[in-house]
């Protein structure tokens, strides 16, 4: 990942700051002109942080904005990302942003990016002749106002002792707020407008969604029917998870109540006898595998799903898959089946397994690391006892471990 540091001083340095609610093929295009017609070395990015007395839209928080631009310029050498604004809990006016930068980075000449509609309240920024002091402005416009712009702009250059410079681009008009809607309505991704990976990070951390949740049983009321069927223990486990699917879910910024349904109903089948599972199988027309025979028990996951879809009204796929799967789970899982899996294995009540320790720290570290030692165990626990040991459990095993190796 490209982040600043101290290595990033004496360069001519493009900013572009922004809430990038979701990071765009706008702010994309627009850093590479800038960078390319004004002969910059780098862009910083800067992402803001949750400023207070702002009403900010804080069902997608900075930390996650932070990240989509991370992930998003990735692999482009010359873009990298600044956490000046995520890590400050100050409102962060531009002028001070740029004063810091230069105190921190001296050698540096920067180039604030602006677009052409904030050029015109440019007047009403806090402190505009102290942004000119510290940056040279880009400003981005559409080719036809170039001439409309530059009275305003020999105005502003002697007004406030600066130096603007004019950058054509036709792609300033992608909005945020129409992809949030888009997304938001018809959880339909503009791919052609959002970065491929900015795209599975919205889709992994279910940004921009409208829940309904109100026809799924309350927590209260299925909380009351399990305690009833579940033995003391096995309930115990049961809320454990469910807290630790929650704080899990706080860590790796996904909504809590797939959470907390999730690791409630995770192990609802659990009270069933071997010969019960599959009976009930066999009665709903739920397919039992071949490994599933050797060893019933796996079916809790099947039975489970069913339970909390027909009996508990709990309709989102999401939270059934991850019931599905928490026993085994499988190659390329979602980061609430993830969650629910890692929840499993570290809730605070569990006791036997090996390094606990060390996988209930890594899991807030690092849950890819974390789910690969989780498998790496349950292995080695099933071939010391000689259990079988279902494909789907190896082929989750072997995609983990290559993707932390990657
Ligand atoms: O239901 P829980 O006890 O809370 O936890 P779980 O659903 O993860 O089940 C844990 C048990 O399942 C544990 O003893 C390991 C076992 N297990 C996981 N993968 C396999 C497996 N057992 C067999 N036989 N085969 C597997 O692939
Ligand atoms: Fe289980
Ligand atoms: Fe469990």
């Amino acid at each position: 990942m490209n982040h600043t540091n101290k290595l990033n001083d004496g360069r001519k340095v493009g900013i572009l700051g922004g809430t990038f609610n979701p990071i765009h093929s706008g702010h994309i295009n627009i850093a590479k002109s800038a960078l390319e017609e004004c002969n910059l070395d780098e862009i910083w990015f800067i992402p803001n942080g949750c400023p207070p007395h702002k009403n900010v839209d804080d069902k997608v928080s900075a930390i996650s904005r932070y990240k989509m631009v991370a992930n998003t310029i990735a692999n482009e050498d010359k873009f990298y990302i600044n956490d000046i604004e995520l890590s400050s809990i100050e409102y962060n006016y531009t002028h001070k942003t740029l004063e810091k930068l230069h105190n921190k980075f001296p050698n540096n000449k920067y180039y604030f990016i602006m677009g052409e509609d904030s050029l015109r309240c440019f007047d009403s920024w806090r402190k505009p002749e102290v942004i000119c002091k510290y940056a040279s402005i880009i400003v981005a416009i559409r080719s036809n106002n170039a001439n409309s712009l530059s009275k305003l702009i020999s105005e502003y250059a002697i007004r406030f002792n600066g130096e603007f410079i004019l950058l054509n681009c036709d792609y300033i008009d992608i909005s945020s707020t129409e992809l949030r809607n888009t997304i938001s309505k018809d959880n339909l991704y503009n791919t052609s407008n959002i970065e491929e990976t900015t795209v599975s990070y919205i889709s992994e951390h279910m940004l921009y969604e409208e829940y309904d949740y109100s026809s799924f049983n309350s927590i209260e009321d299925i909380k009351t029917d399990l305690v009833n069927i579940l033995k003391p223990k096995r309930y115990n486990h049961t809320l454990g998870v469910m807290d630790t699917a929650i704080n899990l879910g706080m860590r790796y910024d996904i909504p809590l109540y797939l959470c907390q349904y999730a690791g409630l109903l995770h192990d609802c089948a659990k009270s069933f006898t071997k010969e019960e599972l599959i009976s009930f199988c066999e009665d709903k027309n739920i397919e039992i595998t071949d490994s599933e025979y050797k060893a019933p028990h796996l079916l809790h996951c099947k039975v489970g799903a069913y339970i909390a879809r027909n009996k508990y009204n709990v309709t989102d796929e999401r939270i059934i898959n991850s019931i599905l799967f928490h026993t085994t789970g499988r190659p390329n899982m979602s980061l609430l089946e993830q969650v629910v899996f890692v929840a499993d294995y570290i809730e605070p009540n569990r006791c036997k397994a090996n390094r606990l320790n060390e996988i209930r720290a890594m899991a807030y570290y690092d849950i890819d690391i974390a789910t690969a030692m989780i498998l790496q165990d349950t292995i080695s626990y099933l071939t010391d006892i000689d259990a079988f040991i279902d494909d789907k459990t190896n082929k989750t095993y072997e995609y983990y471990l290559e993707l932390i190796n990657d």
